[in-house]
């Protein structure tokens, strides 16, 4: 299995699950549009974006959410998704949420406004309504921890897609991280295998 990363992009969420499952795998740096090695990505990844699973088989799967749930179906022993529908949903729901509206409508906003205006007088206002779904969903999430140590009963797959945005807040200072998203975060970078494999992006 192999693991196509951006240094620090959002399949760190992706590449700490992998760690925490622990089974073999390899990363490759994937490129950016603006370099000339793009044009090869797109052979591999034609939606030239990260995370990009090549799997076993040769087959490539792509969207952090199906590339997340695939992950813990293979791996079933590590109880990442629950079984019961109704707790398969609920992840997924959570996952869905903050992939989709909290990094791609929310923190995408904030850090590059140029994605959604080609007016630079409108990055303020574009920023500032990314920053407003970020912080919801951060916020969101630090009430569904509560008294917990994960989003839901058992550490799942959601908390991997959590676990990036914390990182990026930490990291880049957009937003706040409440108590428990800090604790939820430092839980899952306090341990080795997840630490070693994002940095081993910065460092390759
Ligand atoms: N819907 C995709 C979105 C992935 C995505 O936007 N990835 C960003 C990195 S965080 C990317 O590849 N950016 C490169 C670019 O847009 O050029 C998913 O869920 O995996």
């Amino acid at each position: 299995m192999k693991l196509y990363y951006l240094p620090g992009a959002c399949q760190i969420g992706i590449h700490a699950l992998l760690a925490e499952i622990g089974r073999p795998f390899k990363i490759e740096q994937a490129a950016r549009p603006d370099t000339p090695e793009f044009e090869a990505y797109t052979q591999i990844n034609p939606k030239g974006k990260v995370p990009a699973l090549i799997r076993d088989d040769g087959s490539l799967l792509t969207e952090f959410p199906v590339i997340a749930l695939y992950l813990a179906r293979i791996n079933p022993e590590r109880e990442l998704i629950p079984t019961d529908v109704e707790g398969e949903i609920r992840v997924l729901e959570m996952t869905e949420y903050l992939v989709s509206t909290v990094h791609m409508q929310g923190y995408t906003r904030a850090r590059r406004p140029g994605k959604f205006t080609p007016n630079e007088s409108d990055h303020e206002a574009v920023k500032a309504q990314g920053l407003k779904i970020f912080q919801a969903g951060l916020d969101r999430a630090e009430q569904q921890i509560g008294g917990k140590e994960w989003l839901f009963d058992k550490m799942s797959i959601a908390d991997f897609a959590l676990f990036y945005l914390e990182h990026w807040c930490v990291l880049n200072g957009i937003g706040t991280l409440g108590p428990r998203c800090q604790a939820h975060h430092d839980r899952l970078w306090s341990k080795v295998e997840i630490r070693h494999a994002v940095e081993s992006e910065l460092i390759a």
